[in-house]
């Protein structure tokens, strides 16, 4: 495959870059932090999503590299608007969320290069969360899970992404070092319809109450219209994240929104 080849001189050319979507406070509106979502500039074929070249990079191995650079290139983004938005009138600290690959997670060297990136940026653990899917942790044994609990333990955020899609008992989810529950975007959809479906509101209405009472917080995505936003603020969730409020796009227009909220 002409993609898979080109990967490596591609991470070399500088060819990646990243963009950010805002997360924002359900409560109040304000900006709380961003996610970083990685494309490629590819000199022929223009901007291409992750999805069209990450399941490659994994297969390859070049996901730990090019995870590395995203996280670093993610975490000296957030050092840069905390520094602009940490004034006494800023709502809070922004923060940045990074998708890790569950090749990551295999990879040996994840805590101590999360641990260098931080140290060499002077971002503190706290402003960092990491997003790993349901489906990579699902199964996972304790040696899987004791890299995610070191970092969790130095106080960086572990969210559960496009929670609600795999088949994870929610038992387990005490057994998992999570701090953030990422809805999947099909319970966002769900709120759509108005009426809702009321099956589809107890549904979340139960997920939030779990969560809560296990001390997560709930993140929803793929927010696209005001009345999901009041529906999902109803129902308890805290964070959101979605078209309604920003596309993904440049770090600079996260700078614009969370100053309007200050
Ligand atoms: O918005 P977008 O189409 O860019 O995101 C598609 C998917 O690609 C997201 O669900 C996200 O989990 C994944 N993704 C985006 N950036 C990264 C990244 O840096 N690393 C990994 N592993 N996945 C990513
Ligand atoms: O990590 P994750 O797979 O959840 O990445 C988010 C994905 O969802 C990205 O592909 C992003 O472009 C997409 N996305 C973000 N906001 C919205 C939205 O409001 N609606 C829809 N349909 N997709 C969204
Ligand atoms: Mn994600
Ligand atoms: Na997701």
């Amino acid at each position: 495959h002409g993609l898979t080849t080109a990967l490596p001189a591609a991470l070399e050319r500088g060819e990646f870059f990243i963009e950010y979507q805002p997360l924002v406070r359900l409560g109040d509106g304000t900006v709380r932090g961003a996610e970083a979502l990685v494309r490629w500039l590819h000199p022929q074929h223009g901007v291409l999503g992750p999805d069209r070249f990450i399941p490659l990079a994994e297969h390859t191995g070049l996901i730990v590299p090019l995870g590395r650079w995203v996280l670093e290139q993610s975490v000296r983004q957030a050092r840069e608007w905390r520094e602009r938005h940490g004034g006494p009138d800023a709502a809070g600290p922004l923060r940045i969320n990074v998708n890790l690959s569950p090749c990551q997670l295999n990879h040996p060297g994840l805590v101590q290069d999360t641990v260098d990136i931080l140290e060499r940026t002077g971002v503190a653990p706290d402003a960092l969360c990491l997003e790993v899917t349901e489906s990579a942790l699902i199964g996972a044994d304790d040696d899987l899970l004791k890299p995610l609990r070191r970092l969790a333990d130095m106080g960086v955020d572990i969210a559960l992404d496009d929670f609600g899609t795999g088949y994870s008992n929610l038992a387990n989810l005490r057994r998992l070092p999570v701090s953030v529950l990422k809805l999947d975007r099909s319970f966002t959809q769900s709120m759509q319809r108005f009426p809702a479906d009321p099956v589809d509101l107890k549904i979340v209405e139960g997920i939030v109450a779990l969560a809560h009472s296990l001390d997560l917080a709930v993140t929803v995505e793929g927010v696209e219209t005001g009345a999901q936003a009041e529906q999902l603020r109803i129902l308890g969730c805290d964070t959101a994240q979605g078209w309604y409020y920003a596309r993904p796009g440049p770090p600079e227009r996260l700078h614009q929104l969370a100053l309007v909220d200050a």
